[in-house]
């Protein structure tokens, strides 16, 4: 691990109006979540991970999409990251309003190559409308993601849309089951259902949350950088894994319809937290 880390700082809180939006919408935009430095840290912990070009590192058998290059940071096992993930914790228990605690699930940092090039990894393709929850293998919803961005981006480089109001359809289709087609495809009314945020613009430092069946997709990455962010999963303290396989946490060890493990997962904003 590079010593760059060691300059993460804690992320700001959510405001009330930001819990509203995120409630009604199943999404929230975040301006200036985390500051300048830690930007930079994450930016250079990114590199590091997937090189500057963001297609130097290995194939990974895990991933199955073609729209984003990842790897996993594991950031829960360094301390550099103890005060980021708490706050980002922080953020996560107000804005899923319940009375449990979240759960860490995974943080990984992740790109989007410019289109129309040939890369190492297929990772450039247009992140097809889904929702995440029906790829998780958990007895509810209530997760999200934190979705931070690494640059000044906006719809040339690939961001993301939001359906909102689709966190209220309930669970519509899995990823895997509709790699090539937008879930609007599925389901043709959804978009006049759910009305589409457009595909949003970020000051570096600036983030999104969407609800685990939030619909939400991105296009192309027009520009010739790739496009970097930082992504932390965070799901309530109460959900069970059903026993299905997860490419966005590892299941080893798990128990059916049993809570994930607090030492693996640990929560944030329970009873103790
Ligand atoms: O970064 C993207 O384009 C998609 C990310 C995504 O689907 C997610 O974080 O759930």
């Amino acid at each position: 691990m590079t010593n760059t880390v060691t300059t993460l700082g804690r992320s700001r809180s959510v405001t009330k109006a930001e819990v509203a939006h995120y409630a009604d919408h199943g999404w929230v935009k975040l301006d200036a979540l985390v500051g300048p430095e830690t930007v930079e840290a994450l930016l250079s912990l990114a590199r590091d991970k997937l090189g500057n070009d963001a297609d130097s590192n290995p194939a990974n058998p895990r991933r199955t999409v073609g729209f984003l290059n990842s790897e996993w940071i594991m950031g829960i096992e360094q301390p550099a990251f103890a005060d980021l993930i708490a706050s980002l914790g922080s953020c996560a228990k107000d804005l899923l309003g319940r009375n449990v605690g979240v759960r860490y699930a995974v943080d990984s940092v992740v790109a989007k190559l410019p289109a129309g090039r040939s890369h190492r990894h297929n990772a450039s393709e247009p992140t097809v409308i889904h929702q995440d929850l029906p790829t998780w293998p958990l007895d509810r919803t209530g997760g999200m993601t934190i979705w931070i961005a690494l640059a000044d981006i906006g719809e040339e480089n690939g961001t993301m849309q939001f359906l909102s109001g689709s966190h209220r359809m309930g669970p519509l289709a899995g990823l895997v089951t509709h790699l090539d087609r937008d879930l609007t495809e599925l389901y043709p009314r959804l978009a006049e259902q759910c009305p589409s945020s457009g595909h949003l613009r970020y000051k570096a430092g600036d983030a999104t949350v969407h609800a685990d069946l939030c619909a939400h997709g991105a296009g192309l990455n027009l520009s010739d950088d790739p496009r970097w962010a930082y992504i932390i999963i965070f799901l309530p303290e109460d959900a069970t894994w059903t026993g299905g396989p997860s490419n966005q946490f590892s299941t080893e060890g798990l128990t059916v319809y049993q809570p994930l493990p607090d030492e693996r997962f640990p929560v944030f904003g329970g009873d103790e937290g």
